[in-house]
């Protein structure tokens, strides 16, 4: 699978401002500054599509891009687990990505991405037991993999998988945003989701 264009459909902060339901959608969800919107960026071929910051907490807003003239999209959810906000504002984030994780029937598929050098935090196994929960857990994209050597690699890659417990049919990719590595291979798994069958409404 190839992405040859992706644009910005919405920014939305609740469901009236989705764009209305059409092809499949694949959801990135992580903590904050984990690196989703460098992600979509380096997936889409485009640099500033996503706005990337330093500062954690940078995408406050469920936004959804159209990828290869809408065929399908992918969807960049606020990061979670960002100590500087209040309560209440974290709450409200909470709220609104859960409110789409649950209701949107065309949501296919949510990559987790985990940081390759850390060990995955409470939110991240508690978002990978709710994806198995609805059947959608099993990939994961293990990001900044550019900050570790190459051969600590798979040492890395198994322990986030063993610390989200995903077991061993899941597949967990090494991404580098910065060395644009790993593009391919998250690409493929991406496309088998699309390519299967149209997911039952929960
Ligand atoms: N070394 C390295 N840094 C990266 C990589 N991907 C992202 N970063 C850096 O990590 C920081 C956060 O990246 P973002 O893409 O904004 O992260 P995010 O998950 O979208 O963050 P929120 O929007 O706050 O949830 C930025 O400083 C990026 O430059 C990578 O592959 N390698
Ligand atoms: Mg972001």
């Amino acid at each position: 699978m190839k992405i040859n264009a992706a644009e910005l459909l919405a920014v939305a902060v609740q469901a009236s401002q989705y764009p209305r339901e059409g092809p499949p959608e694949i959801a990135f969800a992580g903590r904050s500054n984990v690196g989703k919107s460098s992600l979509l960026n380096l997936l889409t071929g485009r640099k500033a599509l996503a706005r990337v910051s330093g500062s954690p907490g940078k995408t406050r807003t469920i936004n959804f891009y159209g990828v290869n003239g809408d065929t399908f999209r992918i969807v960049d959810l606020p990061g979670y687990g960002y100590a500087k906000v209040s309560k209440s504002v974290s709450a409200t984030w909470g709220d609104m990505t859960e409110k789409y994780l649950l209701n949107r029937t065309t949501l296919r598929k949510i990559v987790l991405l985990c940081d390759i050098r850390r060990e995955p935090s409470a939110q991240d196994v508690q978002m990978y037991e709710w994806m198995r929960h609805y059947g959608m857990d099993g990939l994961i994209a293990c990001t900044k993999a550019d900050k570790v050597k190459r051969s600590a690699l798979g040492r890395s890659v198994d322990a986030v998988r063993s610390g989200l417990g995903a077991g061993p049919d899941a597949k967990v990719v090494p991404v580098s945003a910065l060395k644009k590595t790993g593009v391919g291979e998250l690409l493929a798994e991406i496309g088998k989701v699309i390519d299967t069958h149209e997911r039952d409404k929960r």
